[in-house]
């Protein structure tokens, strides 16, 4: 199939779940054509199936705000023109989807089908999108989408909530790749960074308000006062300030370590003991997947769609949003109990083996197939 992705080139979790989608179904030899303001963050390496095709509004004294759904549309219309598109996905429905829904529209002028799939992946439509201000634009797009999916049930349940959504959605997961997010052999860096075999804390996000980062120290700063464990803080973001303020009023404020974004997670999470995610709202919560594909256990909040992930008592622990005493406790009942923590570690594995790209892939490619079927 020729296929389009539209998403955001960023290292969001929506762009990451696009770039990594569209580099699986280049390996399986479909035409893929990425169509974004800039060149997709994990979109590092030359593929012969992968083409980018950049959208770059032009600017006039007119524009306060250069109109990114105006030249991504007539982009999609061009490639889709000039590069015979099978089908078009997008990824998070602002502005991508009604962007998608004009291009389809000027393209039917020219006698040409464009079937449309949108992925609808979290803050489109619990924070962002049920803003009056994009809502209606939002709702109707999503109804005139060829094919609506989310990336979990409580996504599906939210869309329903909040949405006037007349049509059916899929809910097809995340995904993620084992080979790259596997445990490897990291010794040297574990002991640089817990030089007396201490546990290693980690909590990787985009540090914004959504993501309670200054829970995690308070976590931590409870923990480390019971357990010698270091806290390795990965990403940045508008939160990070606050949350190193916090971090140097903690007791233990010199075992706390904030690395910035950093390309090689996996390697991170390769030498940590548990993985800490206690947002305010979160769909799915790909990090955590990412930590359990590396044998790392979850301590997390049951905020959205994470406990289809996390699985509370199994691989990981959920307790409720802000409760941070909770959070201290799980933590410190699987670090006291070497048994139990061994445990976790492999039913981590076990479950993010279900969310393996080899069995998801498939899930979209036959999904394509429905909706182009649909649409002849
Ligand atoms: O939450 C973020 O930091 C980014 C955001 C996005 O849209 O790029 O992530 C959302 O999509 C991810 C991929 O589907 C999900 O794993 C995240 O849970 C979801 N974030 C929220 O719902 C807050």
């Amino acid at each position: 199939m020729n296929i389009g992705i539209v998403c955001y080139p960023t290292f969001g979790g929506s762009g990451v779940v696009a770039t990594e989608l569209g580099k699986g179904l280049a390996q399986e030899g479909h035409q893929v054509h990425f169509i974004t303001y800039q060149q997709p963050a994990r979109l590092d390496s030359f593929h012969q199936n992968i083409y980018y095709h950049e959208v770059r509004p032009a600017k006039y004294p007119l524009f306060e705000y250069a109109p990114y759904s105006t030249a991504l549309a007539s982009r999609i219309v061009d490639v889709a023109m000039h590069d015979h598109l099978d089908i078009l996905h997008v990824h998070y429905a602002i502005p991508h989807a009604s962007a998608a829904f004009m291009a389809k529209q000027i393209l039917k002028t020219h006698h040409i089908k464009l079937p449309v799939l949108t992925t609808l992946h979290g803050t489109d439509i619990t924070l962002v999108g049920k803003d009056p201000l994009y809502e209606p634009v939002v709702t109707f797009s999503m109804n005139q989408s060829d094919g609506l999916t989310a990336v979990s049930e409580s996504l599906k349940k939210d869309t329903f909530d909040h949405f006037k959504v007349e049509k059916e959605i899929e809910v097809i997961p995340n995904f993620v790749d084992f080979n790259r997010f596997n445990k490897s052999n990291k010794e040297h860096f574990k002991k640089a960074i817990a030089p007396n075999g201490e546990f290693i804390l980690t909590h990787v996000s985009n540090f914004r308000k959504v993501k309670r980062v200054q829970d995690v120290i308070s976590m931590f700063c409870y923990v480390s006062q019971k357990i010698p464990c270091k806290l390795l803080m990965i990403g940045d973001g508008p939160e990070r300030v606050n949350a190193e303020s916090l971090a140097r009023n903690c007791p233990h404020q010199s075992d706390v370590r904030f690395l910035g974004k950093q390309e090689a997670v996996e390697e991170i999470l390769s030498i940590s003991d548990l993985f800490i995610m206690p947002s305010e709202s979160e769909s799915f919560g790909l990090a955590a997947l990412e930590a359990m594909a590396c044998q790392v256990p979850v301590i997390s909040s049951n905020a959205g769609g994470i406990p289809e992930v996390n699985l509370d008592g199994i691989t990981g622990f959920t307790v409720n949003v802000g409760d941070v005493r909770s959070l201290s406790e799980k933590a410190l009942l699987l670090l006291t109990q070497p048994d139990l923590l061994k445990k976790f570690k492999t039913q981590a594995l076990k479950h993010a083996h279900q969310y393996d790209i080899k069995f998801v892939l498939p899930l979209y490619e036959n999904y394509y197939q429905k909706i182009i079927a649909l649409t002849q």
